[in-house]
Formats: C-alpha cells, sequence, structure tokens
C-alpha cells in the first residue's frame, strides 16, 4: 500500500556513555520523567504529525524495547495499513550481522520501505528529548524542493564540536556540513532529523554500500556526499526544547527539566500528548509524615519519607526518614529508613538500606558542575553504606571504572 511519508527510527545504539543504565536495554528503553522510556517521544511525534507507518531499527539488547512496543497500540500505530515494525538485523545464513552505520541500517531495510513506494521517508534517532511537529519539517522540505532536510538549532559554542555543523545560505538552504567538527565554522548544529526523497536517499545508500572506504553513516558520508554532489539540501530551524539525551548527565538534567515550565520542557500540553504504555499500579500514597514538593511522582508510590525535586519512576518506596532529592529513582526502587540520596540516578529495582548515603550536593569549588551518582539496576546496598559524589556502582555493588 501506498503511503506519501513513513519514518525510520534509529533504535540500535549502544548508548555506552549510559554506561550501566543500558547494561541490559538498549537507550531508546531507558526510563524517563517518571512515567515514559525515552522512544516514547519520537514514535508520539509521529502519530501527532499524522505519520502512521514507522519502522524501528534495533540491533543492540532489543528484547525490553520489542516488549515494550508491542503492537504499538497506546502510540496509535497499530493500524493494518502502517503500523511500528521492529526491524532486527538481517540474520544470514553464517548467523546474524550487526548494522554498520547508521545508513547501513537504513539500507539493508529497504525492501521494508519499497513496500510504501514512499515519496518522502523521515530519519529519526531513538534518544531525543523532544515534541517536533514533523509534517512542518516536510512542508519546508517539498518548499525548498529538496532532496534531503535537515532539522537544526542554534546549541552553544563550546559544545558545537558534538554535532554535525552546517553553514546555510540567506535562505536557509545548506551551504557547508560538517560531522562533530574540531574547529566547528558556526554553532547551526543538526539534531539528527532528516527528511529524504525516498529516490535520491535510495541511490546514495546503493552507491554508499559498494565504497568500501565507508563507514555508512548519515553524517559521515551520506549527508557529505549529496552535498558534494550538489544536492538541493534545506534546513529547517527548529524551535522548542530538544535534548539528546546519550549522556547520563544529559539524561539527568531532561528529568530535571520536566519539572520546571521555564526549561520550556511541557509535558501536560494537550495538543501534542506523549504517549506511553503505562503501568498498572495502585494509586500513589504518600503517608502521614511524607514531604513531597516540585517533585514528578508516578503510580505505584510509597511515601514516608521526604522527596524534593525529584522524578519518581512506578513502585518506588521512600521509607520514613528517607530523603530524596535532586535525583531519579527508576522503577520498584525501595530507599529504608533514614537513607539520603542526592543528585543521583538510581537503575531499576535498587534497594538503598537503612541510614546509607548516596551521592551530595554539587561542589561549589567545581563551578556549579559536579558528577551524578549512579546506581546500576538491581543494585542492593546494605545499612549504612556511604557511595560518594560521582561513584557509578554496577549490580554488585561494585565501584565501575
Ligand atoms: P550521533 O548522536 O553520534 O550523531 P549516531 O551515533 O549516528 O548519532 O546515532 C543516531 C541514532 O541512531 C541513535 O539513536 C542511535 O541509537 C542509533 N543508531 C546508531 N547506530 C545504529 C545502527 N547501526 N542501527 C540502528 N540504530 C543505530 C547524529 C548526527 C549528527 C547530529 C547528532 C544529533 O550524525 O550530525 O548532530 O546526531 O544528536
Ligand atoms: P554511544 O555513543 O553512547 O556509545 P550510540 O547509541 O550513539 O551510543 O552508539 C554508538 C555506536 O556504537 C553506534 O555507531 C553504533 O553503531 C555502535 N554500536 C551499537 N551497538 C553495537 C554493538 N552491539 N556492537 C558494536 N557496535 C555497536
Amino acid at each position: 500500500m501506498k503511503k506519501e511519508c513513513i519514518a525510520m527510527l534509529l533504535a540500535g545504539g549502544q548508548g555506552s556513555r549510559l554506561y550501566v543504565l543500558t547494561g541490559a536495554m538498549a537507550k531508546p528503553a531507558v526510563p524517563f520523567g517518571g512515567k515514559f522510556r525515552i522512544i516514547d517521544f519520537p514514535l508520539s511525534n509521529c502519530t501527532n504529525s499524522g505519520i502512521d507507518t514507522v519502522g524501528v531499527l534495533t540491533q543492540y539488547r532489543p528484547m525490553e524495547l520489542n516488549s515494550y512496543i508491542g503492537s504499538g497500540q497506546p502510540w496509535d500505530l497499530d493500524s493494518s495499513s502502517g503500523g511500528v515494525h521492529i526491524l532486527p538485523p538481517y540474520m544470514g545464513s553464517k548467523g546474524g550481522t550487526w548494522y554498520k552505520g547508521t545508513a547501513n541500517a537504513i539500507y539493508q531495510n529497504i525492501g521494508f520501505i519499497d513496500q510504501y513506494q514512499p515519496e518522502y521517508v523521515v530519519i529519526l534517532s531513538g534518544d531525543h528529548i523532544y515534541k517536533m511537529d514533523y509534517s512542518e519539517m516536510l512542508r519546508r522540505h517539498k518548499e525548498s524542493d529538496a532532496a534531503c532536510t535537515i532539522s537544526v538549532m542554534e546549541v552553544p559554542w563550546e559544545e558545537a564540536s558534538r554535532f554535525g555543523i552546517m553553514s546555510v545560505d540567506g535562505e536557509d538552504m545548506i551551504t557547508e556540513f560538517a560531522e562533530k567538527p574540531r574547529q566547528p565554522k558556526s554553532n547551526l548544529a543538526s539534531m539528527g532529523i532528516y527528511v529524504f526523497s525516498w529516490k535520491a536517499l535510495r541511490r546514495y545508500l546503493t552507491e554508499d554500500e559498494a565504497d568500501p572506504g565507508s563507514e555508512n553513516d548519515f553524517g559521515k558520508n551520506i549527508i557529505p556526499k549529496m552535498l558534494a554532489d550538489g544536492q538541493r539540501m534545506a534546513a529547517f530551524r527548529f524551535q522548542g526544547y530538544w535534548k539528546d539525551v546519550g549522556t547520563l548527565t544529559s539524561l539527568w538534567d531532561a528529568n530535571m527539566d520536566m519539572l520546571s515550565p521555564e526549561s520550556g520542557l511541557d509535558l501536560s500540553d494537550e495538543s501534542w500528548p506523549i504517549f506511553a504504555r503505562s503501568v498498572d499500579a495502585p494509586p500513589i500514597y504518600m503517608g502521614g509524615d511524607s514531604r513531597v514538593s516540585h517533585s514528578a511522582i508516578n503510580r505505584g508510590c510509597d511515601i514516608e519519607g521526604t522527596v524534593e525535586n525529584s522524578v519518581l519512576s512506578p513502585r518506588v518506596t521512600v521509607e520514613k526518614g528517607a530523603k530524596v532529592s535532586y535525583s531519579v529513582l527508576l522503577p520498584g526502587v525501595t530507599v529504608e529508613t533514614g537513607a539520603v540520596i542526592e543528585y543521583a540516578i538510581i537503575g531499576e529495582g535498587c534497594h538503598i538500606g537503612k541510614d546509607c548515603r548516596v551521592g551530595g550536593a554539587p561542589d561549589s569549588a567545581l563551578d556549579g558542575k559536579w558528577d551524578l551518582t549512579v546506581l546500576a539496576p538491581d543494585c542492593q546496598l546494605e545499612d549504612g553504606r556511604e557511595v560518594a559524589p560521582g561513584i557509578m556502582l554496577d549490580h554488585h555493588g561494585k565501584e565501575v571504572l
């Protein structure tokens, strides 16, 4: 069946910079904001933008992601004429092969895309927190008669070398592009979100595969090649909140941003809902001595202690006299009596024993920069354990790094 536009969501990266949090699951499956997984954002954006056909390219530890996506019903992506399709790497007769770069992942799924004979393909990343109307980007693509449109935003100069960086002309058509340049010439950054005319992309993917020197990556190979060939490449300026949550600090930041409307990340906006597969759990219980402020608390939580400036996923228990502040607690964490958690990300199912001290306040000597404390899922801390700021523990409670 024919579709004007379909989306391909790259959800296969290892997410090694999230360390222990992605030991057992792909980055897009990591819980976010007490209620969501990271992948809820691009999937919901697709639905809200009127894209009803999405291929999700998985690779690294896909099980959790597969079962989370299921039939796609929470995002209204379970229609029989389109829907969400999980696309694992092709298993050849000699066993499985990993996708090489991001372009190779799409190349291996040309057959899937061709079924829909699309005019346009939107390429998305599985690790961004943002709300974007892809139909506006598609309009820009058509109006500028481009082969490729890249969504862009200005980033702080000191961060520019982490991104694809471009220069544009008076019409915002791209004139130069450099993937993660050491000496950035501008601070106009690629958000890694692309619209391609499928005919053009199909040809470039095929050519790129035939080049043994290529890393088969969009940013390193496909975009520079198209530009060098004089293809029309448009920039689409995005206004709004966007964060690549590929690092622990950025993941923590985005969770905190959710608590402050000034950040621009508003998840209560009914015109652009972010859908999630919700958990069945009893209502939140807050005991007589509980104190909760400036926090997001999800279902099934049982709070007897103090919670400030924190995000609590489902089924978190904070016992009497325990205190949690500036932290993100993933599902099923228990914090026993007298324990204190500050500036930390606590993995799923962790158990924090009585009177433990985990993390600490920012050191003013570090000029407002501090290291988060991070616990791997299922880590059990014995009573009274101290875990200093900036320490990461694996699921045995041993220090990592
Ligand atoms: P990076 O952030 O480095 O740069 P990249 O590692 O290419 O992005 O990953 C993009 C997405 O694809 C991620 O969601 C990742 O999980 C997924 N992915 C990676 N390899 C994959 C594979 N083989 N199969 C399936 N999925 C895979 C890109 C651009 C930059 C831009 C930034 C913005 O290259 O130009 O500035 O995104 O974040
Ligand atoms: P990070 O940069 O935090 O490691 P990414 O998700 O951006 O995380 O992935 C980094 C790179 O690792 C990607 O280019 C991806 O292709 C590669 N990669 C992902 N999974 C594997 C794997 N299982 N084996 C080898 N490389 C992988």
